[in-house]
């Protein structure tokens, strides 16, 4: 333990930042060392060494990095883990401490100029903190006053004025209760991170193909003839997927990608669990790279289709899946009458790609007789993702692409739960079953009207319309857009919850009385239970559900279980005798389960079989059985106007990005190792020519402004890096440029912030620029 280093005192300097060039390939040995480096600094030799053993093994913990499943054959390696998963179990393992001497000697007002870096790198919150109007620091307080506090504040407000958000590292057990207490409170705002991830994809699926997740499992890769990539950096955010990618191509599959960015993954693997990717030169990942603009997929998609019925009128039977189409499906005529006529010089335009390139890649799908397409978020964060997500799907359903080997719909989630928190519940607009069957099961009344997803949530805290704001982990402040009105939001509500493990801004940014609640991580042991320790349980992103149990020792022994912390918080809002049992939940997990087991399809004998060596898999419609559970119990293809994102002139499309040391708001450190940059976070990728064309040079300082409807955003002081992103495009980090996305820049009908959907422009940096608009505001600033 004594090997911990201490925490950073000095927060980032942006002056120091360094460009090299863009990597080729991702992994290798370098990603091993620079794991471990990772974790023996922040925890020590046994902790790291105790905890990378136990990640995604039988009897161990999920890793907290990704959805990305673990393969259930006996292949699993001894090592199933990357260097990012190995990054966020450092993370978490810290044996730094958060104690109250330390909120003693950092008042809010010096919190408030700190980075998240900073804020992350301080360590676990060991104690329940509170902070009161008027107050100047967080002090400490017992946990029976902290829920009797929660519990008094939610009954003096009426329930609308309460939300409950959710981020994606929430088991079920937790999420399954934590939606009940909502609902038993009598709303259903729910919003969780999921809005502001993957909510185009399901609301492009559910009423398309009936099941808002991906319908192939792990082993259709291994089947698969074509796998396209789209919008997704596996190489830091999945890296396991690209074994699975390495592996498809070894058994014949083509892989193609599709990116504004060359990133290192796509391009090329160093599996660093065999000698080749030790010492080798490593293997092609992307057999063909598009290099699209943002925001052009949707016509790239629609071109796609136009190309493979033209080949299916050459060569009939082709292409199409009559005999499929016309039991399974409805809409292919309309579909098929649409993309009849294609206009190429739109099509080049809204791409950036060739007509030759386009096709060369059409002739491998028309080729192909299993086909996987796999998204991310470069798809689902700008206003026509839903259309762009549905071309996806036509294409699938025009193939057959669904319930056979080797093919389907790939939307890889990103939190390690995100998926299971909507099964269980987490939904601000759930089903009228759903709802039925809790009211059943319970004996309480779920409220009908539909609540909050994490856009109008912001609404509410700028109309001053949140009471009480609990979150259940995450970041809100700064994972959302707006940043400066969204902060401003937060520090006007009535009482701010976070149930955390580490500080981060939204503590800082708090409501009039605000509330930090430390609970246990995935790793940790959850053992003060009368029936002894616990285990919780995971769905990937591939419907598998397994269990999870840490080992080590909490940080401090005044942590509470998330399960606890939503049982108290509701027996003290809804008092002793409310119908839900939550003692006993909170006693012994198997009791949730059973509820679970009663109240969600496919959890039937959940007890039992989470207990099975590899867990069990959700039915799943489309890839069990070819069937379609939408409310005409067919498939539908739709229609979709074409569709792009047009810069006006002298603007660029600014998408934003994650960095190889971050996971969402918190930062590992400060290098983007594949994408060459390090000691930095405050910069914006840029086509040299794009540069050059609106009269700026690398590493230039500017101010950064978005236009939307109108009204504009600002966010100052960025360095302007050249790099071989798509022309007409360019790419900054998240969060520090979620300050410039207006919060109604949105997806149509998902209402997914449009992230990677900016218009912007730059102008020189001004030393004296409005204090207002400052980077500090962000809570990244530099020094
Ligand atoms: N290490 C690590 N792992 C993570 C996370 C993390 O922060 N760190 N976050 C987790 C979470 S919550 C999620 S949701 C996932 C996110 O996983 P990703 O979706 O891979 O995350 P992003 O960094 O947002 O990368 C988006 C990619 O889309 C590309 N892109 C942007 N705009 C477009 C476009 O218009 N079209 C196309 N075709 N591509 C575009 C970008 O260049 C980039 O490569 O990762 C999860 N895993
Ligand atoms: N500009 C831009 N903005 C984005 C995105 C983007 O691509 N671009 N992506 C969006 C996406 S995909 C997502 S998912 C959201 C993420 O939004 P969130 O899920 O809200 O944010 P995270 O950064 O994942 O949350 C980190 C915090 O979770 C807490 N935490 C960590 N582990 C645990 C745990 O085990 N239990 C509890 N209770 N707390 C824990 C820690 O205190 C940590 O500070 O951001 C969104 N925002
Ligand atoms: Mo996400």
């Amino acid at each position: 333990m004594s090997l911990s280093k201490p925490a950073p005192i000095e927060d980032i300097n942006e002056d120091q930042l360094k460009v090299g060039s863009p990597k080729t390939s991702a992994a290798g040995v370098k990603a091993v060392t620079v794991a471990l480096d990772r974790g023996l600094s922040a925890a020590g030799v046994t902790r790291t060494v105790r905890s990378l053993l136990r990640i995604n093994q039988h009897n161990g913990f999920d890793c907290p990095g990704c959805a990305w499943p673990e393969s259930i054959t006996e292949r699993r390696s001894p090592a199933e883990f990357c260097e990012n998963g190995a990054k966020a179990v450092a993370e978490e393992n810290t044996t730094r401490e958060v104690t109250p001497e330390w909120w003693a000697q950092h008042p809010i007002a010096t919190l408030e100029d700190k980075t998240e870096y900073w804020l992350g790198s301080q360590g676990r919150i060991t104690h329940p903190m509170i902070i009161r109007e008027g107050d100047t620091h967080y002090t400490p307080i017992s946990w029976a006053e902290a829920f009797s506090t929660i519990g008094d504040h939610i009954n003096k407000s009426t329930p609308d004025r309460c939300v409950f958000y959710t981020s994606g590292r929430t088991a079920n057990e937790t999420a399954f209760m934590y939606q009940l207490f909502a609902r038993s409170v009598g709303t259903n705002n729910l919003p969780d991170c999921s809005n502001m991830c993957h909510e185009s994809s399901g609301s492009a699926m559910r009423p398309t193909v009936g099941i808002g997740k991906g319908t192939v499992s792990l082993e259709d890769f291994e089947h698969s003839e074509l796998i396209f990539v789209v919008g997704q950096n596996p190489g830091t955010n999945h890296p396991r997927m690209l074994s699975a990618l390495a592996d498809a191509r070894k058994n014949g599959a083509k892989v193609v990608a599709v990116n504004p960015l060359p990133e290192a993954g796509l391009l090329g693997f160093k599996d660093p669990q065999t000698i080749g990717g030790v010492v080798g030169e490593g293997s092609t990942i992307a057999d063909h790279f598009l290099q699209i603009k943002v925001g052009g997929d949707l016509a790239l998609f629609q071109a796609f289709g136009y190309l493979l019925l033209q080949e299916e009128a050459r060569n009939p039977g082709s292409i199409v899946d009559q005999e499929f189409i016309d039991a399974q499906t409805v809409g292919f005529d309309g579909y098929r009458e649409a993309r009849a006529t294609i206009d190429w010089n739109a099509t080049e335009e809204a791409t950036g790609l060739s007509r030759l390139e386009i096709s060369t890649v059409a002739n491998l799908l028309a080729k192909s007789k299993a086909t996987i397409i796999c998204w991310a978020l470069g798809l689902t964060q700008q206003p026509h993702s839903v259309p762009t997500l549905r071309e996806i799907i036509n294409l699938l359903l025009m193939q057959g692409n669904f319930g056979k080997p080797g093919a389907g719909a790939c939307p890889v989630r990103g939190h390690s739960n995100v998926q299971g928190d909507r099964t269980m519940g987490i939904w601000e607009k759930p089903t009228e079953a759903m709802l039925e069957a809790f009211d059943k099961e319970f004996n309480i009344t779920s409220p009908r009207e539909f609540g909050v997803d994490s856009t109008e949530a912001l609404e509410r805290f700028e109309n001053d319309e949140v009471d009480v704001f609990v979150s259940m982990g995450g970041n809100f402040a700064l994972a959302n857009s707006d940043t400066e009105a969204l902060e401003a939001g937060m520090r006007r509500a009535g009482l701010t919850v976070h149930i955390s493990t580490k500080p981060n801004r939204s503590h800082v940014v708090h409501g009039r009385t605000s509330i930090i609640l430390p609970t246990l991580g995935r790793t940790d042991r959850d053992d003060k239970h009368p029936n002894g320790p616990q285990f919780l349980t995971v769905e990937d992103s591939m419907s598998v559900i397994k269990s999870t149990q840490g080992r080590l020792k909490p940080v401090s022994e005044h942590l509470l279980a998330e399960p606890v912390i939503v049982a108290r918080m509701a027996i003290a809002t809804l008092g002793e005798d409310h119908p839900v049992d939550w003692k006993a939940m909170a006693e012994d997990y198997d009791v949730i389960r059973d509820h679970i087991a009663n109240t969600i399809p496919g959890f039937e004998d959940f007890n039992l079989r989470v207990r099975g060596k590899n867990g069990f898999v959700l039915p799943n419609p489309p890839r069990d059985s070819r069937t379609f559970a939408t409310d005409i119990g067919k498939a539908r293809f739709s229609v979709s106007p074409f569709e792009y994102l047009a810069a006006p002139e002298g603007h660029l499309i600014l998408q934003t990005m994650r960095s190889h040391d971050q996971y969402n708001t918190t930062f590992y450190g400060l290098d983007d190792r594949y994408r060459g940059i390090s000691n930095g976070r405050r910069v914006i990728l840029v086509h040299p020519e794009d540069l050059e064309a609106m009269g700026f040079k690398d590493r230039d300082l500017v101010d950064v402004i978005s236009t939307f409807k109108g009204t504009e955003r600002r966010a100052n002081k960025f360095r302007l890096v050249a790099y071989p992103t798509a022309k007409g495009c360019a790419a900054a980090y998240y969060p520090e440029a979620n300050a410039l996305v207006h919060r109604e820049l949105v997806a149509r009908e998902s209402n997914t912030p449009g992230f990677k959907a900016m218009m912007v422009r730059f102008v020189p940096h001004e030393q004296s620029a409005d204090k207002r608009y400052d980077e500090t505001r962000s809570g990244a600033h530099s020094a």
